[in-house]
């Protein structure tokens, strides 16, 4: 007999509604919900893969503890007993910053589990706080904070409104939004070209881009240019006065700052022609109100925090900003920003960890490039990671890899064997999405519409996998500290009662009871502009600073790509098909190196070497070289290994540089 369930995806920010088949304990179908109120039926293959992935070989069913250099089954108890004596042991001898925790890419969709690890970590008392934003974006933050005064604000395109969207260095038809969240992309964005005009500025033509009413093939890293000269253009001519008068300051210094950026210096160093950025000011001007959008290809390259902000400029300077048309905020429907959250956030950044104090710590986390040396010297000696694969996603894995191995502990919370359980030292085997109750607190920030879902499990929990919430409940009780919301006890709670009381129990049961556990509204305009504290900051110094630092073109550099089968190093299993690691190049490229189509090819930094199969595109710009990430062996190389953990940092953020590397080609011989 089989049943239908309706839940929703917990992969990407798209969230898509699904409707989960079920014979006994088997996952036999997932498919969209077509009755979805901002999803209505889309799924990508993950989605429909959910199935097949949790029912994963390699999904971890026991906990496991490694005695003698191997990982054996141990009961949860005595796994239990034996992390927590050790961290006590720790914080005992060293102090609690010597307990690093981890918070991976994931744990975002397990917001239930995410809580109560970061409040485990809290009352640890511990600084070593990692997160996954330091190795993605901490360019966002960084500039929601300066420019409107809030580190979370992240304002979303109005997609049913806005007659112009600039997409730079995102792929949503890949990745459906970074930061922002667009489900079913294809036919979002052929509706907004139909109705008005997409722009993307990408070096390569993405699948986002063949949408798109005009693609601008910059060079890698140039965005800022871009931006500086389009904020120029309409703040000689095009610029919103009442808008600025109003709700900005600084806007003398921000015309200073970009005075430089005419349409033949920012044509000369992006290479697109002076007609194409006359073209894009021109389409900037007639819509009036516009949305930008950035993603990874812009937040993993030196320029990063220039072009965020010039992006944040840009939107201010158009009168775009929580008006119709423009770009809105959405408060959330269960996180109610707009009620609780704005307000009162102060963070000073402050010096890096004892080994890395060039590395600044902000937004109470350090950078991740930072861990392997906190380790090395001694400072870190144990480290919990959260939904999260440090040995695929973090710079230099070989580095990191020597410097786990030197660990008193590394618990290590996952749903399946990763190359970071592999090393760990205590295994944590976690309820996936399917078996626990779950609700979008959190990552309704990002959605498209004001909505919000509750799922119920669609199976029950399989072998001894538990709720990542209980584990840290159960490491907080034998440690001495509460660490559940409203002071639940991890032997009694239930995920729901953990989800009432993160989200507010009358929330909560008002969306359990509405049809599907789903709720909707339209996007919400004014309040942010209505509540700000200050002022937005057109001009914030340290941004402007940005400017200073030289542009270095190389004439060969990195780009990343992401793929349509797989989440960063979540795959679906072997028997469903998946993507390779193939590295892009442009046919000119390819041939000055002596490499062709399907050969292979080595892809070289000071920093290492990546090996992988060539596909010639004749839409990547000259120069760029495209490699995905997530792989490791033996399913691919893993591009980490052509990052480093110590140059190329970012200084306001210390953000590997992930993008716009400079990479030397040659053949591979073997
Ligand atoms: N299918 C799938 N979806 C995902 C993920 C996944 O792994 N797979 N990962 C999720 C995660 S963690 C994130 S952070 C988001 C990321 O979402 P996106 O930021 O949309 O990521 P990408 O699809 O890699 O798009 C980045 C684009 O930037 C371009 N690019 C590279 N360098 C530059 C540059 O200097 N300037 C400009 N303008 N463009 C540049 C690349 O060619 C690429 O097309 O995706 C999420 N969604
Ligand atoms: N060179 C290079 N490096 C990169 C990037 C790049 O483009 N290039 N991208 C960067 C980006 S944007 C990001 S976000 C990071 C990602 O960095 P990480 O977060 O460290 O890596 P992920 O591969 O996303 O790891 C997510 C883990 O969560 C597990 N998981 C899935 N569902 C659950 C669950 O329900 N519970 C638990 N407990 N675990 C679960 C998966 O099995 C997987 O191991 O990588 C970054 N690193
Ligand atoms: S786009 Fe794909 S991975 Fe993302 S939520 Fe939807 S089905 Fe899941
Ligand atoms: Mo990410």
């Amino acid at each position: 007999m089989s049943q239908l369930h309706r839940s929703y995806c917990r992969q990407c920010l798209a969230l898509c509604g699904i409707v989960v088949t079920v014979e006994g304990d088997r996952i036999v179908a997932v498919r969209g919900d077509p009755d979805h109120p901002v999803t209505r039926g889309y799924t990508c293959p993950k989605g429909r893969a959910f199935g097949a992935m949790h029912h994963d070989p390699s999904r971890l069913d026991v906990p496991e503890l490694r005695r003698n250099g191997e990982l054996v089954a141990v009961s949860w108890d005595e796994l239990l007993d034996d992390l927590a004596g050790r961290l006590a042991r720790i914080i005992d001898e060293d102090g609690p910053d010597a307990v690093a925790t981890y918070v991976g890419s994931l744990s975002w969709w397990d917001q239930a589990g995410k809580a109560a690890g970061e409040t485990l970590h809290r009352r640890i008392g511990s600084r070593s706080k990692y997160t996954s934003t330091t190795v993605d974006c901490p360019a966002k933050p960084l500039v929601a904070e300066l420019v409107y005064g809030h580190p979370f604000f992240t304002p979303l395109p109005d997609l049913a409104g806005t007659g112009l969207l600039l997409v730079l260095g995102a792929n949503p038809v890949v990745s459906h939004g970074h930061s922002w969240s667009l489900p079913d992309p294809v036919v979002a964005l052929r509706e907004l070209a139909g109705r008005g005009e997409v722009w993307v500025v990408d070096p390569r033509r993405t699948e986002t881009a063949r949408l798109a009413t005009r693609h601008l093939p910059a060079r890698p890293g140039t965005d800022h240019l871009v931006l500086g000269y389009l904020v120029r253009e309409l703040l000689a001519d095009g610029a919103d006065r009442e808008f600025l008068d109003r709700h900005a300051v600084h806007e003398e210094e921000l015309c200073k700052a970009v005075a430089g950026f005419s349409a033949e210096f920012v044509a000369g160093a992006t290479g697109l022609p002076v007609a194409d950025l006359n073209n894009l000011s021109g389409a900037v001007r007639r819509a009036g109100r516009i949305a930008v959008v950035t993603g990874t290809g812009v937040t993993m390259g030196a320029a990063a925090n220039a072009a965020e902000w010039l992006a944040a400029a840009l939107v201010l300077v158009t009168g775009s900003l929580d008006r119709p048309g423009g770009m809105w905020c959405n408060p959330g429907l269960l996180s109610r920003l707009d009620e609780s959250g704005l307000q009162g956030w102060k963070s000073k950044p402050a010096p890096g960890p004892a080994s890395r104090p060039d590395l600044p710590r902000r937004f109470g986390q350090y950078p991740c490039a930072a861990l392997a040396d906190e380790i090395q010297a001694g400072n870190v000696r144990a480290v919990l990671s959260l939904a999260g694969n440090p040995l695929v996603s973090f710079p230099d894995p070989d580095r990191l890899a020597g410097a786990f191995s030197q660990l008193d502990v590394l618990a290590v919370a996952d749903i399946r064997r990763t190359a970071t359980v592999e090393r760990a030292t205590h295994v944590l085997p976690c309820t996936g999405a399917m078996e626990r109750a779950d609700a979008t607190f959190g990552l309704d920030i990002a959605q498209p519409l004001v909505a919000a879902q509750y799922t119920p499990p669609i199976v029950t929990p399989g072998a001894q996998r538990r709720p990542l919430w209980w584990i840290m409940g159960q490491l907080g009780a034998r440690l001495g500290c509460d660490v559940l919301p409203g002071a639940l006890q991890p032997d009694t709670a239930t995920d729901d009662d953990v989800l009432d009381a993160l989200a507010g129990a009358d929330r909560m049961a008002a969306l359990r009871a509405a049809p599907g556990g789903i709720a909707s509204g339209p996007p919400r305009f004014g309040w942010i502009l209505e509540r700000r504290e200050r002022p937005f900051n057109l001009a914030p110094p340290e941004l402007v600073a940005e400017l200073d630092r030289p542009f270095e073109p190389a004439e060969l550099v990195l780009t990343p790509r992401r793929q349509v089968r797989h989440i960063n190093s979540w795959f679906p299993p072997p028997d469903v098909r998946t993507d390779d690691a193939a590295v892009l190049l442009h046919p000119a490229d390819a041939a000055r190196a002596g490499v062709g189509e399907g050969q292979r090819v080595v892809v070289r930094t000071p920093a290492g070497a990546f090996e992988g199969i060539v596909r010639l595109d004749d839409g990547i710009a000259p120069g760029a070289v495209s490699i995905p990430h997530g792989f490791d062996r033996p399913r691919g190389a893993n591009v980490a290994q052509l990052i480093s953990a110590t140059a190329a940092l970012d200084p306001l953020t210390g953000m590997v540089r992930q993008s716009g590397l400079p990479v030397e080609l040659e053949p591979c011989d073997r």
